[in-house]
């Protein structure tokens, strides 16, 4: 078997590179180690970024998401007892929209597979990749219907299989992999209940961050921070919601709307990235390259940009021998990546300062605040940095 691209993984990167493909007549291959089913239900990110909703519609992918997603524009701070809203829409004039990962991903797969005759196998179990510094690079896996070991010869693998897979596992001594670790935890929670208030929010608080993010009209993401590696059992219901409503009180707001939690898990807050996103014919995308901690909710508006940029190139390689893309991928990807980066090590401080313990952290993170909402400048770079409307990436 043949194909011009092999994209490993059917998360939001690997599927947009697949619809990119596909728009443009060239054959490709997806590969994926969960069921279509288990994709399509996976709650993760929820927030996205106007600039990759644009570029979605510009390639046809966002209709459903724009009928059904919520538009939000401002957030809201909450310290020292106080609420603050920040509007971020009148400094940037543009959105926030929130639509859950899964049903994005829902989206690109019926476009890929059952709308432009994408090939797809689910279900795969151990992808390996071959002769990657070679012009006739390969992948193999094991199929789920035949338990064989499949081979499929290409021309470029896409490693778009995010945080734990395999792509990034294949790239030589020489890649360089940066790391940063927080040093904090975050009890991620999805609860049976209608957001509590009608935009994100912050909680700074000595006992550590909270925050509140609307995902559906039933569904509401609740974080908590806590110590890297805490068990979830730790954390009863009555705990969780006493904490919420303890880190999010501050004076003019209503009751938390509780419910069941439907999720509860640990995430340490680490992030990294590969440097450069390219090895031979190996062009990573996404989480697979870099990870930025949800902080700063950016993750999968990253993992979209290379995604565009991916398929752009690709695209202007195998019908036009354009290699302009291609050649440009890794450092154009990077500097988005690292603004990012940084955006979220800035936004962290802000976050933790308060509870780490130690004074003068706290004094310069109500300093950073207060700047906020003080310094119309401050607040516009702040506004840029988290909609991600800076230039000059
Ligand atoms: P994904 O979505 O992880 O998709 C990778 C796919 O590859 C599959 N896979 C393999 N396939 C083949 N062979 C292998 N060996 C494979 N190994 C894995 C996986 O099953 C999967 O289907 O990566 P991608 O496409 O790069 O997308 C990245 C985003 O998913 C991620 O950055 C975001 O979810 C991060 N994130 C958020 N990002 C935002 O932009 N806004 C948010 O509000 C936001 N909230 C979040 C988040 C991530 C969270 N978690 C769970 C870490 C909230 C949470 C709780």
């Amino acid at each position: 078997q043949r194909f011009p691209v092999v994209v490993v993984g059917a998360g939001p990167a690997g599927l947009t590179v697949g619809n990119v493909l596909r728009a443009a007549g060239v054959d490709c291959l997806v590969l994926e180690t969960e069921t279509r089913e288990f994709i399509e239900r996976r709650p993760r990110a929820g927030v996205i970024e106007e600039w990759a909703v644009r570029g979605l519609q510009q390639r046809g992918l966002a209709e459903t998401l724009l009928e059904r997603a919520q538009l939000h524009s401002e957030c809201e701070f909450r310290f020292g007892g106080e609420r603050f809203r920040f509007s971020y829409a009148e400094l940037t004039d543009t959105h926030h929209f929130i639509y859950p990962q899964q049903f994005l991903v829902t989206d690109l797969v019926r476009e890929y597979v059952d709308v432009r005759g994408g090939e797809a196998r689910f279900a795969v179990r151990d992808v390996r990749l071959h002769d990657l510094d070679s012009a006739r690079p390969s992948v193999s896996y094991v199929s789920a219907e035949t338990g064989e070991r499949e081979i499929v010869e290409c021309d470029f693998v896409a490693g778009c299989d995010g945080g734990r897979g395999v792509t990034r596992t294949a790239l030589p001594g020489q890649a360089r992999i940066s790391r940063h670790d927080y040093g904090v935890g975050w009890l991620a929670l999805l609860a049976e209940a209608p957001p509590s208030n009608d935009c994100v929010v912050f909680g700074i608080h000595p006992n550590g961050f909270a925050g509140h993010m609307a995902r559906s009209p039933e569904v509401t993401r609740y974080y908590l921070e806590c110590p890297p590696g805490d068990d979830p059992e730790n954390w009863s219901h009555e705990r969780v919601w006493s904490e919420l409503r303890l880190r999010l009180a501050a004076t003019g707001t209503g009751p938390l709307t509780e419910g069941r939690l439907i999720e509860k898990r640990v995430l340490d807050m680490h992030n990294y990235v590969v440097e450069p996103m390219v090895f031979g014919r190996l062009f990573l995308a996404g989480d697979a390259a870099h990870l930025t901690a949800p902080i700063a909710a950016k993750g999968m508006n990253l993992a979209l940009h290379d995604a565009f940029l991916l398929g752009d190139a690709l695209v202007g390689y195998l019908t036009g021998g354009d290699e302009s893309g291609l050649d440009g991928y890794s450092e154009t990807c990077l500097r988005r990546v690292w603004d990012y980066q940084e955006f979220s090590q800035w936004l962290s401080e802000v976050y933790h300062g308060t509870s780490s313990g130690d004074a003068y952290r706290a004094g310069t993170t109500f300093a950073r605040l207060r700047r906020l909402f003080t310094s119309p400048r401050a607040a516009a770079a702040f506004a840029e940095q988290y909609l991600g409307t800076a230039s000059g990436y």
